[in-house]
């Protein structure tokens, strides 16, 4: 019988240590216990149906949208690992206002601070669609000891030493790169361990899957109507028209077009003019995947990761996939948008 070599997340995480500028295991620690909060939530996500989990919790998140049992109980989770890794300072995170500083224990001498959604998707939870956590990771600025400042979190997506995202789905895996490629490890839950199962995933350069949510159609920029009906219209040369897919959770719809090719597209709308998704850890954790897998990532006039942030839950457009369609799609936007 041959056996197959498996390689866990944590053996993974050490043999690519050297990669990381001046890591000294403190960077596999911290990815070690995101890992654990990873296998936590999927315990749960995949109980959901079973306990009294589901649902909302009657509290409302900084966006103003329903807290979802599972947001709360997932912030939670991951808050407590990233505070036991010891090397993570300090955390921005959709379901709270402001940034949470650990101020006790050695986390207080966190190198590290972290940007994450650790729940995206949620209200998908109880349809039973895949939803994900998304992580930004960042080296603080300011001096280790002294308080963190609002500068160690507006940080553009250039400087991040690590991004990632779990998708918890038929199978729950955990995407990360940490700037030399990306790869993908699947949770085998009779072990209990991520196993390497995706190594170096490449975003192909095209691909005949375009995601956006049609029903804001009627608000969208010109250059946007006009890309949706470039991919309807029939040309052979271009495999065109491409297919529509769209689930609206983040994670799977990136996840989907990072493996089989496609463009992802969140432009502004009447309801969110500077678009929906939040730059600090939806647009520049994605925009990092993206990038180290081929693909490009921008908010139709800027690359995502150039981007000065302003503010903890600054809103973005977001268009992000294979090279060629971003591309095609950014022609049309400025073609468009300067006549
Ligand atoms: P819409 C989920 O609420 C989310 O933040 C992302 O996961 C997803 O891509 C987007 O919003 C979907 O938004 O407006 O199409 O429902």
């Amino acid at each position: 019988m041959i056996m197959h070599k498996v390689t866990t997340l944590n053996q993974f995480i050490i043999e690519r240590q050297a990669e990381i500028p001046g890591a000294t295991g403190e960077f596999s620690r911290l990815l070690h216990h995101i890992g654990i909060a990873a296998k936590k939530v999927h315990r749960e996500v995949n109980k959901a149906g079973l306990v009294d989990i589901l649902g909302k919790v009657g509290s409302i998140n900084v966006q103003g949208e329903d807290q979802q049992k599972l947001d709360v109980y997932a912030d939670k989770t991951f808050m407590d690992e990233l505070r036991a890794s010891g090397e993570c300072c300090g955390v921005a995170t959709e379901e709270n206002q402001d940034i949470v500083v650990f101020e006790e224990g050695l986390s207080k001498d966190g190198k590290y601070i972290i940007c994450m959604d650790p729940l995206d998707g949620s209200s998908n939870i109880d349809v039973n669609v895949s939803v994900g956590t998304i992580f930004s990771i960042y080296k603080r600025i300011s001096p280790i000891g002294e308080p963190l400042v609002m500068d160690d979190f507006f940080q553009p997506g250039t400087e991040q030493v690590a991004a990632g995202y779990v998708i918890y789905g038929s199978s729950t895996m955990l995407v990360y790169t940490s700037g030399n490629g990306v790869n993908g490890f699947t949770l085998d839950t009779s072990i209990g361990e991520f196993c390497l199962s995706h190594p170096n995933m490449q975003t192909p350069e095209s691909g005949k899957i375009y995601s956006i949510n049609e029903g804001n159609y009627v608000n969208f920029p010109v250059g946007v109507k006009k890309f949706i009906k470039y991919c309807q219209e029939k040309d052979e040369a271009t495999k065109r028209p491409y297919t529509s897919r769209y689930i609206g959770s983040l994670v799977a719809d990136f996840h989907r077009n990072m493996l089989k090719g496609g463009v992802f597209l969140y432009p502004q709308t009447s309801s969110h003019p500077t678009g929906k998704l939040r730059l600090l850890y939806e647009c520049n954790p994605m925009a990092f995947i993206a990038e180290q897998s081929g693909g490009l990532a921008t908010d139709g006039e800027r690359r995502i990761m150039e981007i000065k942030p302003e503010a903890l839950h600054q809103r973005v457009p977001l268009y992000t996939g294979s090279r060629n369609m971003v591309q095609k799609v950014q022609e049309f936007l400025t073609f468009f948008n300067n006549i």
